[in-house]
């Protein structure tokens, strides 16, 4: 008869949080394609924009006043690794998006220093993503895209844009820096949609 892990029993394998083909890391590796720009909270703005010139921005000063939340979620590289219960504090997207109108259904993300991720507008809301600027308690290394960066943990890491500058409401689905180089579209760990 085969190990069978009883729910009964209450334990897990520790593998279970593990999407396929990830293994779990102790350390939290830093993978960015250039330099890591630099830039100061009193230069920093975020923007949304949608349909019909509308603009919507948030100084630092402003962002800081929103409803902050803490963040436990795992996360996963496409390169193979996974981190379980990072913490995290941000402001939730949905809280951002709460006066936007658009029927927009896709959003590029684009960072400060030129980098930009697609993603679904359906996965930026209802709870499952964030602007996030502590990691571990501590203000947000530069590294990993202080002062602040976009957290989608559902989405393998590379949509988690670093020193995120803002979301571009768009109508179709428009590949970004990594998608536009042979990663997958849309990229659930989960269903292993690593390359396209
Ligand atoms: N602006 C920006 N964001 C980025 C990247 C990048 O090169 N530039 N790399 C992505 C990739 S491929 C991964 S795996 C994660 C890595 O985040 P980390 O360096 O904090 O581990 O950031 C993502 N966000
Ligand atoms: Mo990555």
């Amino acid at each position: 008869m085969g190990i069978i892990s009883s729910g009964f029993r209450g334990r897990r394998s520790e593998n279970a949080a593990l999407p396929p083909g990830q293994h779990e890391t102790q350390d939290f590796p830093v993978l960015t394609a250039g330099p890591a720009p630099l830039i100061p909270v009193e230069e920093w703005e975020f923007f949304i924009t949608a349909e019909d010139g509308q603009r919507l921005t948030w100084t630092w000063d402003e962002f800081m006043a929103l409803p902050q939340e803490e963040i436990t979620q795992d996360i996963h590289c496409v390169t193979s690794w996974s981190k379980l219960g990072t913490a995290w504090r941000g402001v939730s997207v949905d809280t951002l998006f709460e006066k936007v109108e658009t029927t927009r259904d896709f959003a590029t993300a684009h960072s400060f220093g030129g980098y930009t991720t697609n993603v679904p507008l359906w996965d930026l809301l209802g709870g499952k993503a964030w602007v996030a600027w502590e990691f571990g308690h501590e203000p947000l290394e530069r590294a990993h895209g202080g002062p602040a960066r976009l957290l989608v943990p559902h989405l393998y890491f590379w949509k988690s844009a670093k020193w995120i500058h803002g979301l571009e409401l768009t109508d179709d689905d428009v590949p970004g820096f990594w998608e536009s180089n042979g990663y997958h579209l849309h990229g659930n760990p989960w269903r292993e949609e690593r390359y396209s």
